[in-house]
């Protein structure tokens, strides 16, 4: 399987994350990336290449020009406006209050912001942009003719809004891999978001869409992040009323019962006749994860990749959360030599 990294990651560390009224290391660190590549090394995984140069035309047919904006001078700004630390809101736009972009930067942060344990720091930036050059790259091998690619993106995507950061995504991969898709003649493409957290971002970007297909499993949000979408009765809109589907879940979920939401939602992708699969691949439903309060045992990641081989579609992976960071490198490429020894 082609796999597609970069180094750039390393960019982004804020050293911050709000959790529980504190601050503490951030549980998406850029050593989730060595554990994987340490394990894709053990497997003989190691057909790996660096992203090509991004065509930003392709992040701009899913991102918001004023967000993307704000995006490449926030740390410059936050740093003129004289504040030390890194860049974190303290005033959103909840409720009754105006949607109206502040001029100080203090404010276009709460402006663009969803949830408020992610920092940007020095690098995020590029790193993030590094990181949707990855997918996009995954997503170009493709469409010249590889049946299947691993993007390997930190930092993740799937909760990135077209006009919103938050929960570790700032640019949105498995979107903008969707989106390419599409422009380069997919009729039908299908989202499968398996990390334990809704896609929110996702969802949100292709809610109104006939032409993507997004299946979501993940902890109910009336007790997990993103806390605020990702109910079962988010079907869709418009065009796209029916081609939206969440399977919220549980505390203590196992693969029994995940596994039965995983087939439903992969007869639909079957139902709906994609010609591509994107699949938003977390690991954080990990029993041991700890942010998350799935079940799952490190040999189900290899039921999961071999379910989704049986759809016998071209499938692009492309890397979201995973927090138990001793096993996120093999539950991760045991998906993936799961998905490969079923694909045959
Ligand atoms: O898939 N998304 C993640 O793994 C990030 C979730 C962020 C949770 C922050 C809750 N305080
Ligand atoms: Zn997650």
């Amino acid at each position: 399987m082609k796999i597609v990294f970069s180094e750039d990651h390393r960019l982004h560390f804020p050293q911050g994350e709000l959790y529980g009224g504190e601050l503490v290391t951030p549980f998406e660190r850029p050593s989730r990336m060595e554990y994987i590549l340490r394990a894709l090394q053990d497997r003989k995984m190691t057909d790996i290449i660096a992203p090509r140069k991004l065509d930003m035309r392709k992040v701009r047919a899913v991102h918001d020009r004023g967000y993307l904006r704000f995006l490449a001078s926030a740390w410059d700004e936050w740093q003129k406006a004289g504040f030390r630390g890194e860049v974190m809101p303290t005033s959103i736009p909840n409720r009754s209050l105006r949607q109206k972009e502040p001029k100080h930067i203090d404010g276009r942060v709460g402006y663009y912001i969803h949830s408020l344990e992610t920092c940007i720091t020095a690098g995020t930036w590029q790193a993030a942009q590094s990181s949707a050059a990855v997918a996009l790259t995954a997503q170009a091998l493709m469409s010249e003719g590889a049946p299947h690619a691993f993007a390997l993106c930190r930092p993740p995507g799937h909760h990135a809004h077209d006009d919103l950061y938050g929960g570790y995504c700032f640019l949105n991969n498995a979107a903008i891999a969707a989106e390419a898709f599409r422009a380069a003649g997919a009729a039908r493409v299908a989202i499968l978001d398996v990390d334990f957290h809704h896609g929110n971002g996702t969802q949100d970007i292709f809610y109104e869409r006939a032409d993507v297909l997004f299946c979501s499993l993940h902890g109910e949000p009336e007790n997990a992040y993103p806390y605020f979408l990702g109910y079962r009765d988010e079907t869709g809109a418009g065009p796209g009323e029916g081609c939206n589907h969440n399977y919220p879940l549980p505390p203590g979920t196992a693969y029994d019962r995940w596994g039965r939401a995983l087939d439903d939602a992969c007869r639909r992708i079957a139902r709906f006749g994609a010609e591509v699969i994107v699949v938003s691949l977390g690991v954080d439903t990990f029993k041991d994860d700890p942010i998350s309060f799935f079940k799952l045992q490190s040999e189900d990641y290899l039921r999961l990749g071999a379910r989704i081989a049986r759809l016998r579609k071209p499938t692009l992976f492309v890397m979201e959360g995973g927090y138990a960071v001793a096993a996120i490198g093999v539950n991760t490429v045991n998906v993936l030599d799961g998905f490969l020894q079923a694909a045959g």
